[in-house]
């Protein structure tokens, strides 16, 4: 109830980014804006064009359903329709969409006056998401280097792609990426439990205070990072985690050609000329 006492209340026109007062209204408990119209305009295309390439065969099975971008071969022209064209459209109209998503976020934090911390988190999503469909295909000189949209046929690419390289584990930002997730993960964990373990006690025991929480790291760790520092930590981690995922799949192919296993072995073999280099330092330069 109090919730919707303050909807009601929060509910006023004003600090739209675009359109002014043409779109700046609710529908049930979403609000539209501008941007919801843009995102509905794309995620309506978008779907269409999906259900249109699934018509073209050769299956109706959600798992097996693929749009693929075309072949390596046409580079980065416009491909024909049913070679590689609906990709491209569903392409513009997915990040269409979330585009239009995150700046409908940014409007709904300016009616609220609050920071832009929640659409900024989704930009880096959408950087990941850039990342593997337009930065580097474009950087490898073609659309054929992204995913195909589909549930199976886009873990094969992974797995392609991963195979490609020799041991996908041994790309370095791969492995700080996978750092990040994987601390993200811990992160929720502590806070979750934390959290629950203050404030939800069972029946008959008081609810805890901070001071607390704050005691509980600093008796197990000797170090409490506070209340709202750990959701300062919460959100770097994550971002990190899909920044260096964009950067992991963005040097494959492009930074780095070969099997990401000589990546190490480069840096630990001596260059070519390092015994005479180090003669030269030896000697004192004579
Ligand atoms: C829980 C929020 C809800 C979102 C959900 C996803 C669709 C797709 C479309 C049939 C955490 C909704 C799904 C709208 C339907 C068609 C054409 C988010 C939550 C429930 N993947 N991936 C999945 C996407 C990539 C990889 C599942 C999207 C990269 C691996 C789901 C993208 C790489 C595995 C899915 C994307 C990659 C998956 C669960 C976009 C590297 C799995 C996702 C737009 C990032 C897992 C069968 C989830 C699975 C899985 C969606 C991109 C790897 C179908 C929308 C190319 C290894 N991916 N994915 O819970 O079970 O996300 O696959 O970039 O093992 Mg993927
Ligand atoms: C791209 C999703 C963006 C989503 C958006 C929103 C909708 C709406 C609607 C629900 C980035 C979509 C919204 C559609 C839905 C409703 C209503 C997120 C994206 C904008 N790997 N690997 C990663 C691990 C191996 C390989 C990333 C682990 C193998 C390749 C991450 C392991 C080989 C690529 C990661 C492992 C291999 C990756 C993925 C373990 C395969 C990438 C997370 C334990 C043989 C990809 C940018 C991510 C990448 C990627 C983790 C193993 C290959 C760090 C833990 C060795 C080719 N891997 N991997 O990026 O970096 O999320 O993509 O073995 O391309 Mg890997
Ligand atoms: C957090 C938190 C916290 C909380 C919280 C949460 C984080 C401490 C206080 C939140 C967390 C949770 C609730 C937990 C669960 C969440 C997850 C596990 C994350 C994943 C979430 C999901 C899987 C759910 C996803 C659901 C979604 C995205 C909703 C889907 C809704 C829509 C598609 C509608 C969107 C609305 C829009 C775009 C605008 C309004 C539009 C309409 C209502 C439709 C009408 C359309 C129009 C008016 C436009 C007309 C269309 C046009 C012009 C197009 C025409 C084009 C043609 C081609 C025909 O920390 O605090 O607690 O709770």
């Amino acid at each position: 109830m109090a919730m919707l006492n303050f909807e009601k209340k929060y509910r006023v026109k004003g600090g739209t980014l675009v359109g002014g007062d043409l779109f700046d209204f609710w529908i049930g408990p979403f609000y539209v804006g501008f941007f919801g119209v843009t995102t509905m305009f794309f995620t309506l295309m978008g779907t269409s064009l999906i259900m249109y390439g699934a018509s073209q065969g050769p299956t109706w099975n959600p798992w097996l359903i693929s749009i693929n971008p075309p072949s390596v071969e046409l580079g980065l022209a416009m491909a024909p329709l049913n070679e590689g064209g609906l990709w491209q459209f569903v392409t513009v109209c997915a990040i269409g969409a979330f585009v239009s998503w995150a700046l409908r976020e940014a409007e709904i934090c300016r009616k609220l006056g609050m920071g832009y911390h929640v659409p900024i988190a989704f930009s880096f999503a959408i950087l990941a998401y850039v990342s593997l469909v337009v930065i580097r295909p474009v950087l490898m000189g073609a659309w054929g280097h992204g995913f195909p949209y589909g549930i199976f046929t886009h873990l094969n690419w992974v797995s392609y792609v991963g195979y490609s390289y020799g041991n996908f584990h041994y790309n370095p930002a791969h492995m700080i990426a996978i750092t990040f997730f994987f601390t993200v993960t811990l992160a929720l964990a502590l806070h979750g439990g934390l959290i629950l373990s203050a404030v939800n006690p069972q029946a008959g025991l008081k609810v805890r205070t901070p001071d607390h929480e704050n005691t509980f790291f600093r008796d197990t760790i000797g170090y409490s990072i506070g209340t709202l520092g750990v959701h300062r930590l919460g959100l770097i981690l994550a971002l990190n985690a899909g920044f260096w995922s964009a950067v992991c799949i963005v040097i494959s192919g492009t930074y780095w050609t070969d099997s990401w296993i000589t990546w190490w072995e480069q840096l630990s073999a001596p260059p070519e000329n390092y015994y005479q280099a180090a003669d030269y330092f030896v000697g004192g330069g004579s």
